[in-house]
């Protein structure tokens, strides 16, 4: 917490701290809310530079998405009522001549960065009704949308291999070899049969990919519910945070991910196995949601891989976190040794459910775009967006 203070004072500048907050939840980056005597509040972080080797690439992204969707914004409004933020980058206010700096690196190396905090919304950890499921829907199509003209030579790779299936099957195959334990747990045997299972199919969206069945376009990369805030007055979307690994990628990936963590009933760390399930009736709501704009650049190749999608990204999430049990934990922070386990364990049970519930999910997709399709609630929206063709990496 000390180092959190000094930094918060960096970026606060002249203007008195009065509260630091840890925010509990994220997975590699610390995260805190600092509240300043008459500058209202901001976000710092400590960026995990094991991951983000390159940071300042990070903050680099941040500031192209921001200008970028800041002069998207500008032309195309949005319907009455509704509101779009994109947290921009805060610079440290030296009492010095020195210039001043989108991060600070404190003396442990620790590699700090503060962002404006989006008033008067929240991110919430769960869906907590329909509606809450069609904003967040909503919200990754709408961001989506408004960054699909950003060229990829204006955004860095921030974290090189980041949702390539194959290449975490690889790592995860490459861990298992090197591990010196000679005996194997129930639990650990679980997972490695279950990645075995489904080993020759985990590469669907890559070869999609590579066969250009499925377009590149820049991505989101990890917008969790909790990555979707809603607005405390009107509950509507206003704003997707985490900017940390928006680059070109599927975006099966990102919608993906957003069913993966708005629909498991358990959330990613319950305790009780028998009660993960994938809230099919909450997924046609976040689909409709999303392709109430996200039509507006699908081909009907995209609408194929949408079952695959949530049912691949479950998969990954729970290889990368058996990969990281693995290697000891080095990569996603853990309260106790077998964390990354269990993590895993609750991605590989959701990935069954989904599987089980594979022919009602199909139906829910066809029904989700059927009816945003017939509801012209954002025509005016999505003509206005102009959305480019995708791009060919
Ligand atoms: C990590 O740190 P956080 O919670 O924003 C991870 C995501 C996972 C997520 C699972 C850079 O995100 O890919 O989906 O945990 N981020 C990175 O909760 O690896
Ligand atoms: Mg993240």
């Amino acid at each position: 917490m000390n180092r959190a203070i000094e930094a918060a004072k960096k970026f606060a500048g002249w203007h008195n701290v009065i509260n630091i907050e840890e925010h509990p939840g994220g997975n590699v980056n610390d995260t805190f809310v600092v509240s300043t005597k008459d500058k209202g509040r901001f976000i710092l972080q400590r960026l995990n530079t094991k991951v983000f080797k390159n940071p300042k690439l990070v903050i680099a992204n941040m500031c192209s998405i921001a200008d970028h969707t800041q002069r998207v914004l500008e032309k195309t409004p949005l319907p009455q009522s509704r509101r779009w933020v994109v947290p921009s980058v805060l610079y440290t206010q030296p009492t010095d001549s020195s210039d001043p700096n989108a991060f600070w690196i404190d003396e442990d190396l620790g590699f700090w960065r503060a962002i404006t905090y989006v008033e008067n919304a929240t991110a919430h950890q769960k869906i907590k009704n329909p509606l809450h499921g069609f904003e967040v829907g909503f919200g990754l199509g709408l961001f989506q949308s408004l960054i699909s003209n950003l060229k990829p030579t204006e955004l860095h790779d921030t974290l090189p291999g980041f949702h390539i299936t194959p290449k975490y099957l690889q790592k995860f195959q490459d861990a298992a070899l090197n591990r010196s334990s000679p005996t194997t747990t129930l639990d650990e045997n679980y997972c490695f049969k279950f990645i075995d299972q489904r080993a020759s199919w985990c590469s669907v969206l890559e070869d999609a990919a590579a066969k250009k069945t499925l377009k590149v376009r820049p991505i989101h990369g990890d917008p969790k519910t909790a990555n979707i805030m809603l607005d405390n007055d009107t509950a509507q979307a206003v704003a997707l945070i985490d900017l940390d690994t928006v680059k070109p990628g599927l975006v099966q990936y990102d919608i993906g991910d957003c069913l993966r963590s708005s629909c498991n009933t358990a959330g990613e760390e319950c305790t009780d196995l028998s009660s993960i399930d994938f809230d099919v009736t909450m997924s046609k709501q976040i689909l409709k949601g999303y392709l109430s704009i996200a039509s507006s650049f699908f081909t009907e190749e995209d609408y194929e891989y949408l079952y695959d999608s949530a049912r691949l990204i479950s998969f990954e999430l729970g290889m990368r976190f058996f990969t990281d049990y693995l290697e000891n934990n080095t990569y996603f922070k853990v309260k106790h040794i077998n964390h990354n386990l269990e993590r895993a364990i609750i991605q590989f049970k959701l990935t069954e459910a989904i599987e089980t519930r594979e022919s009602e999910i199909r139906k829910v997709i066809l029904a989700a775009n059927k009816e945003a399709n017939d509801s012209s609630l954002f025509d005016e929206l999505k003509n206005q967006l102009h959305l480019s063709e995708p791009v060919a990496l």
